[in-house]
């Protein structure tokens, strides 16, 4: 028996984006999303930058007409679209009591900037909501997970637009008031703060159309946190006992060494990445970064109104994801190495994935209460998992022991960081059933409780089986996490 007792109402589940999952890109009237313009790179030609990336006008062109006979992998997904009862049935046998994931705003607006939404886009999530209602299973919906409608990279490049801000609030007010009764929990944006690895992913900006990249960025950051708070506003109006939280890609930093320089630096790039939170939770810019601003010539231009609707709009609670944690030095020789996030420095304590991303229970247990030190508000796990290469036996069984491993000591973390007395309120683990890497566009990368038969190139039957952590997750569920 563990010696911790997760809250009656812990909220246990599981995390999916629309953009990894439905398929179906160009069904239903869905126009094109940043993401369907992402191609499969094999491991042996990619560079050290995210592949993830599209930086220019004319690579965009370029992409445009390729066509589906080349690999992109997120527009196919796992097929959700059409297997989606299929798949929630199955996350009910686990017993979930929240399932995580997004809404594709370019099926509700395929343009992003017209007036009228898609009927056919809007029924859609109201069955996916019908069956999620059916089993007791409470939706939790991100707004925006990595899925900015297209035409407005391409006529506002992003979110460097202003304008942006008076569609996404439209589109956000439409979708509150057709699910009212249908959904409690909302996040505005994933992962807020992956505009400073990729500005593409992150606020739809062509990187070659600007002058200052930084600038570009933050102006861009500061619209979406406009944005962001507006929804928070029109959230809690018009959903009366709705909850919306903000969603940081947790970076937690540790210093290589006790030297205060090493210290140093690791608190100024922690600093960095809670940037964001201090402006999502506390509602105003923190000291530290418009001094970083200041440094490093960036203006950032605020309307009138700005400000206050920030303050005035703060989020309920503050979602994360969770998946490692990363070294600093201060010494300029060892700069971080740039590629999907992982920090060039090896913690020798730690052990590390298949992909380079070092895990650390333990860290989740400090950055609970680090964050719930700073801020003082309900924490909720949105996305913590292990990436890995399944097996399938020859009996059809997948024996993914690695992986509840993994979740055990994370859930261990997490006990621990409630008995600390940090208010946690749920955990989604990503990918509950196996589906396609944001970073990689890999299918192989599997993080999921239900094994789909697909591979890197789109090969397969697509059937789902349950793997042995299946059956784990739902004991882990049933127990409230007494047995794991
Ligand atoms: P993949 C990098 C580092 C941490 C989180 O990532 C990240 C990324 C982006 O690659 O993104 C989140 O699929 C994101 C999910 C994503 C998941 O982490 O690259 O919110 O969409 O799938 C895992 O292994």
């Amino acid at each position: 028996m563990a010696n911790f007792k997760f809250p009656k109402n812990f909220l246990w589940g599981g995390a999916t984006a629309a953009n990894q999952l439905e398929g179906a890109y160009n069904e239903g009237g869905k126009g094109l999303s940043i993401f369907d313009m992402v191609k499969f790179v094999p491991k042996e030609e990619r560079g050290n930058d995210p592949e993830m990336d599209v930086r220019s006008e004319k690579e965009l062109e370029e992409l445009l007409s390729l066509g589906d006979g080349e690999n992109f992998p997120k527009r196919r997904g796992i097929d959700f679209y059409h297997r989606y009862q299929e798949d929630i049935a199955l996350f009910a046998e686990m017993g979930f009591k929240v399932f995580r994931m997004s809404i594709s705003w370019p099926r509700i607006f395929p343009n992003g900037d017209e007036l009228t939404p898609n009927e056919e886009g809007l029924a859609f999530y109201d069955k996916v909501f019908d069956e999620l209602q059916k089993y007791g299973i409470e939706p939790l919906v991100t707004l925006s997970h990595y899925e900015i409608p297209l035409n407005l990279v391409q006529k506002y490049n992003g979110w460097a637009d202003r304008r942006v801000i008076e569609f996404f609030v439209h589109y956000a007010e439409t979708v509150f008031n057709r699910y009212k009764d249908k959904v409690k929990y909302w996040l505005t944006f994933n992962e807020i703060n992956i505009s400073q690895f990729s500005p593409y992913i992150g606020s739809g900006i062509l990187i070659d159309r600007v002058e200052h990249k930084e600038q570009a960025v933050y102006q861009a950051l500061h619209h979406q946190f406009v944005a962001s708070a507006r929804a928070v506003k029109a959230c809690h109006e018009i959903i009366p006992g709705s909850q919306i939280g903000c969603m940081l890609a947790r970076m937690e930093v540790y210093p290589e060494t006790c030297n205060p320089r090493d210290v140093l630096t690791a608190l100024e790039e922690d600093q960095k990445n809670l940037f964001f939170t201090d402006v999502q939770v506390r509602g105003y810019y923190p000291s530290h970064m418009l001094s970083y601003f200041e440094k490093n010539n960036i203006q950032i231009k605020m309307f009138p109104g700005d400000e206050e609707i920030l303050l005035q709009h703060p989020v309920d609670f503050l979602s994360f994801s969770y998946y490692m944690t990363m070294v600093a030095s201060g010494d300029p020789a060892k700069l971080k190495q740039k590629g999907n996030f992982s920090s060039g420095i090896l913690n020798p304590y730690l052990e590390t994935s298949d992909w380079g991303w070092q895990i650390d229970p333990t860290g989740l247990r400090i950055t609970l209460k680090k964050l719930y030190d700073r801020y003082e508000v309900p924490l909720f796990i949105v996305e913590n998992g292990l990436g890995a290469y399944d097996k399938v036996e020859e009996d059809g069984s997948i024996q993914d022991d690695y992986r509840i491993d993994y979740l055990r000591e994370h859930i261990k973390a997490m006990g621990d960081a409630i008995q600390d007395g940090v208010d946690l309120i749920g955990y989604t683990t990503w990918g509950c059933i196996d589906l396609i890497s944001a970073g990689t566009s890999e299918m192989s990368k599997r993080y999921g409780f239900i094994y789909v038969d697909q591979d890197d190139y789109g090969h397969g039957t697509l059937k789902r089986t349950p793997k042995k952590s299946f059956h784990w997750y739902k004991d882990v569920i049933a127990s409230n996490g007494v047995n794991l």
